[in-house]
């Protein structure tokens, strides 16, 4: 699945969310509700359940949603029960954009104003992932929101799951010479989080795409970790980059940014006239 695109806001943000509502037969208005929640009889209708979580995604601002099978790779979860995995064959993920100004704010280093953006869309996409969640257990089935960036395991450097690779599966995107999840429309400027869940959907399959003949990250990152090969990208450089980084009066996280302000995503390049690799 591609953007989504935005409800309009205030009253009118209102009104269509009361009308998609009685389009799909979905009359949920708070409160516990689990089987009783639609007017038509729950079956596995994919379409349905898409639209139940896309319009909540939409009402919330997020910019991008895709659904991954996530029934191969178990072992790529971390800090989860295997029982608890094997009733989960699905991970919804969400993405929110990153504020282009915000980026052109960032010069050969993280700065506050950066740290503050990546702090907030974190704890937004967290917020949103708990709603999304709270959502799909009401209507009788199982969801799990992951961190959209906590460490479980600090010395490997890994969260419970890959937002990045489940945002691949998802279709959203492929990856980058930057090792990041890059998106037609946003490039590699969104965060991502993800739910776990058993909630009957479509999953997507992969995009078959990659960077083609774009190399503008390469001379952006000041410890050259970015190389033509994908499989050549530099994880202890970088990795070592953002601890001094980290070190910096205020910073305190494990940021840069300077890669992901250079990949703006193909309606963007246009629009920031950014200087050509
Ligand atoms: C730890 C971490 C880091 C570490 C990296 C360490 C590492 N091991 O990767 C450090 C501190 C260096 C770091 C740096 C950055 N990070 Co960081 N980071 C994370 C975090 C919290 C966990 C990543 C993780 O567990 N990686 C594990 C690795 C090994 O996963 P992987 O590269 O995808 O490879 C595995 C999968 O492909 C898997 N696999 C294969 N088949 C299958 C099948 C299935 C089903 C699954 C699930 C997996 C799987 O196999 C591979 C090996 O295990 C995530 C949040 C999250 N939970 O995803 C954010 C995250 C990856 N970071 C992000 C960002 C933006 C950054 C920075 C730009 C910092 C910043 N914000 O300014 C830099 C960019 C560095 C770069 N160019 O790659 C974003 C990426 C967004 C995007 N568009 O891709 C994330 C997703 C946070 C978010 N919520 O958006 N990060
Ligand atoms: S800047 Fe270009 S080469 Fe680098 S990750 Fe983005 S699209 Fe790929
Ligand atoms: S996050 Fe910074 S150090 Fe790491 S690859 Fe990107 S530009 Fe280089």
């Amino acid at each position: 699945m591609s953007r989504l695109s935005a409800i309009a806001g205030g009253c009118g943000r209102q009104a269509a969310v009361s009308r998609w509502k009685t389009e799909i037969g979905y009359n949920y208005v708070g409160g516990i509700n689990r089987g009783d929640t639609f007017n038509t009889p729950m079956s596995n209708d994919f379409r349905r359940n898409l639209s139940i979580i896309t319009h909540m995604a939409n009402e919330e601002g997020i910019d991008l949603l895709g659904v991954a099978g996530i029934s191969h790779g178990r072992e790529h979860f971390h800090q989860l029960p295997a029982s608890l995995l094997e009733k989960l064959p699905l991970a919804i993920v969400i993405g929110v954009g990153l504020s282009a100004a915000v980026l052109d704010s960032l010069e050969d280093a993280p700065n506050l104003v950066y740290l503050h953006h990546y702090r907030q869309i974190n704890a937004h996409l967290d917020q949103v992932a708990l709603k999304i969640s709270q959502e799909i257990t009401r209507l009788g089935y199982l969801s799990v929101p992951i961190a959209a960036s906590q460490l479980v395991d600090w010395e490997k450097q890994l969260g419970h799951v890959s937002h990045k690779e489940l945002a691949r599966l998802a279709g959203l995107g492929w990856r980058g010479r930057n090792n990041l999840l890059v998106t037609e429309q946003w490039g590699a400027q969104v965060r991502l989080s993800s739910i776990l869940t058993d909630f009957p959907l479509e999953a997507a399959k992969p995009v078959v795409k990659d960077c083609g003949n774009c190399f503008r990250c390469l001379s952006s990152c000041p410890v050259e970790a970015i190389k033509k090969e994908l499989k050549d990208f530099d994880s202890a450089g970088c990795y070592n980059q953002l601890k001094e980084f980290k070190k910096q009066t205020g910073i305190g996280h494990h940021i840069c940014g300077l890669c992901v302000k250079v990949c703006a995503g193909v309606g963007r390049w246009e629009k920031q006239s950014l200087p050509s690799p």
